[in-house]
């Protein structure tokens, strides 16, 4: 019984043995692949934690011009420069349609992160489309957005059986197939079908293979798509009055290539622009060019563009934002209209002159629109309840025929001389190579149609519907001013448009936009881009104009004071000659240092 028992132990625990060297042996493969997986996690944490501090991928590829605006909003870069279409990309890459959507991807407009390894391709693609196309194929063509309308937007009601219908024309050289495909489907999936006539896809001449057989393939089911082919290369005017020609609908509504349109967006556009002398735009949000992210723009702001013609985008006045806090899904007028996407009656976009066709490639058109509407009797305003996500690119991906310059300073010039007046000519005066070109065009059918519709001057137009703008003017005097010690009062390179602290400058010549100011009848000294010279905590800043008091500089003799009764001064830095010393707002003085010298400069 004994021994019995003693076996029946040893086979336990010979047993309970084997069972043991299987649990260490399993423990040590846990062990191993958990170490394994540490290591990649901490990895991808290190490299995270590493970039986090550092500027995004994409900040190291070139850029002209900062594009963010005082606002901290994204602007339109006013000269970009001609992209390299895929650089030393295969030809492969290029004209396949790499679209492959990951379920969940960048639904509800959430942002697509890739991982280290991934950025690494993603870079190298970037440059195809000037921005994150890896991101953008992963992304479902028909993704969910959240409803961006305000609460108050949300409960408006409107007639659908009253509204005017809607063309919509989308132009595009060159788009990628998912943006543009995500596009086309974000207007069927959100727009009710009795208002949406139809979808015309304009392709101004783009060389890409997926563009061809493949994007009619993917438009053929689907229900009122056209797709029109320009054969020569035209630009966005010229590819948007093909696509207005045919247009059937009783609005023709225009958005670019790589949008996305939310919840209740083309209600208000077509209610708006049913009453037949208003230009409508929908509120524009920004979709990452990174990982495509949806996120809401700042919520007033209005379209206006600086001495060099720039769009901008810049702080509705005073009145504007009083009636917006009242009435906040009410439209409301801007002075100009960032370009691609608004709505206007068929009727009255055809009874203004359409667009100007000598208008080539890109830019310019949207502010010779907006003049041209305003002056003749028209309006261009911003309607808050519709809400479309755009892709704000930091530079133009395709090529400019002739070169980005001659395009865009063409089109300025033809833009310029039809609508400017007296502006025109200072814009010419001080952009002498606009001014070059300006013969070389011939606007006398635009011109024609200024006459005919009887339109108003350039000087209405400011005093009336942009009557905080920044321009010189007759009654403002214009020029230099200049320290007795040396240096002039001018916005140093490269503050943002945000501001920033105010020193003096080198003088610069007479020709020189960055030295020149405007001083205004009441004592605001403005420069480019709507800054203003205001008093700071210690030191003089640069800021955005507004009606705030500590902008507010009297001269009193060769002395510039502020309100309270101080002297604006050059304080000693560490300089020779004035240049680079901060401004400040100090105690009036027996001192060289706040002794202004005003040099006027005609302003045309
Ligand atoms: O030669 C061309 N042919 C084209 O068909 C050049 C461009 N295009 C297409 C292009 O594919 C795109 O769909 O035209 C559309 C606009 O071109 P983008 O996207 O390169 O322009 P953008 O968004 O940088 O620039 C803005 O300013 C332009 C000035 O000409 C146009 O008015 C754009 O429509 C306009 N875009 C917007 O207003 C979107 C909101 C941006 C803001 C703020
Ligand atoms: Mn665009």
């Amino acid at each position: 019984m004994f021994e019995f028992t003693m076996v029946i132990k040893k086979q336990i625990r010979s047993l309970m043995c084997r069972g043991r060297k299987k649990k260490i042996a399993s423990l040590v493969i846990i062990l191993i692949f958990l170490i394994n997986a540490m290591f990649y996690v901490s990895l991808e944490l290190y490299n995270t934690i590493k970039n986090r501090n550092k500027d995004p991928w994409y900040k190291s590829l070139r850029y002209e011009k900062d594009y963010v605006d005082k606002m901290g909003m994204r602007v339109i870069v006013g000269h970009y420069v001609g992209g390299n279409s895929g650089g030393n990309l295969s030809q492969e890459m290029i004209n396949t349609n790499h679209y492959a959507p990951i379920d969940g991807a960048g639904e509800g407009g959430r942002p697509v992160q890739l991982l280290q390894r991934e950025i690494i391709s993603a870079r190298d693609l970037y440059s195809l489309h000037s921005y994150n196309i890896v991101v953008s194929d992963r992304i479902s063509i028909n993704r969910s957005l959240p409803d961006m309308r305000s609460e108050s937007c949300r409960r408006v009601e409107y007639d659908l059986e009253n509204l005017p219908t809607a063309s919509v024309i989308i132009v595009f050289h060159n788009e990628a197939w998912s943006t543009l495909m995500r596009t086309v489907m974000s207007v069927l999936l959100r727009s009710p079908t009795v208002l949406l006539k139809e979808i015309i896809l304009v392709d101004d001449a783009s060389d890409r293979k997926y563009l061809g057989k493949e994007l009619e393939d993917a438009i053929e089911n689907l229900n009122n798509v056209k797709i029109l082919r320009s054969h020569n290369r035209t630009g966005l005017v010229g590819a948007r009055l093909m696509g207005a020609r045919i247009a059937v609908g009783d609005v023709l509504l225009f958005l670019d290539a790589h949008c996305e349109v939310t919840q209740g967006w083309i209600e208000p556009l077509l209610e708006r622009a049913g009453s037949d002398d208003v230009f409508i735009c929908p509120h524009i949000d920004l979709l990452s060019d990174d990982t495509l992210a949806y996120t809401k723009s700042i919520d007033a702001h209005w379209g206006a563009f600086s001495w060099r013609l720039h769009f901008r985008w810049l702080m509705p006045s005073n009145e504007v934002m009083i009636n917006k806090s009242k009435n906040p899904s009410k439209p409301y007028p801007t002075p100009a209209m960032a370009g691609g996407l608004f709505a206007v009656r068929k009727s009255l976009f055809w009874r203004l002159g359409g667009y100007d066709e000598g208008m080539v490639i890109w830019g310019a058109e949207n502010l010779e629109l907006s003049w041209r509407a305003w002056q003749c009797g028209a309006r261009v305003e911003i309607t808050p309840c519709s809400r479309v996500g755009h892709i704000f690119r930091r530079h133009s991906p395709y090529k400019y025929p002739g070169g980005v310059a001659k395009v865009l300073n063409s089109n300025l010039a033809r833009a310029a001389s039809v609508w400017m007046d007296e502006w025109a000519d200072f814009f010419f005066k001080f952009n002498p190579s606009v001014a070059a070109i300006r013969d070389s065009q011939s606007v006398g059918d635009r011109i024609e149609i200024r006459k005919n519709l009887h339109c108003k001057n350039f000087k209405w137009y400011l005093e009336n519907v942009w009557p905080q703008h920044f321009f010189p003017t007759d009654e403002r005097w214009f020029g230099r001013i200049r320290n007795d010690k040396g240096g002039c009062i001018g916005v140093t390179a490269g503050t943002p448009g945000l501001g920033g602290p105010a020193s003096s400058i080198s003088c610069g010549s007479d020709l020189d936009l960055d030295r020149l100011l405007v001083y205004t009848v009441e004592g605001k000294v403005m420069a480019d881009e709507g800054l203003c010279l205001e008093q700071g905590n210690g030191r003089a800043v640069w800021k955005t104009c507004t009606e705030n008091i500590k902008q507010i500089w009297q001269q009193k003799g060769p002395r510039l004071k502020t309100l309270d009764g101080l002297c604006l001064t050059l304080v000693n830095g560490d300089s020779e000659d004035g240049i680079g010393d901060p401004l400040t707002a100090k105690r009036c003085l027996n001192d060289n240092r706040q002794i202004w010298h005003f040099e006027r400069v005609p302003w045309r």
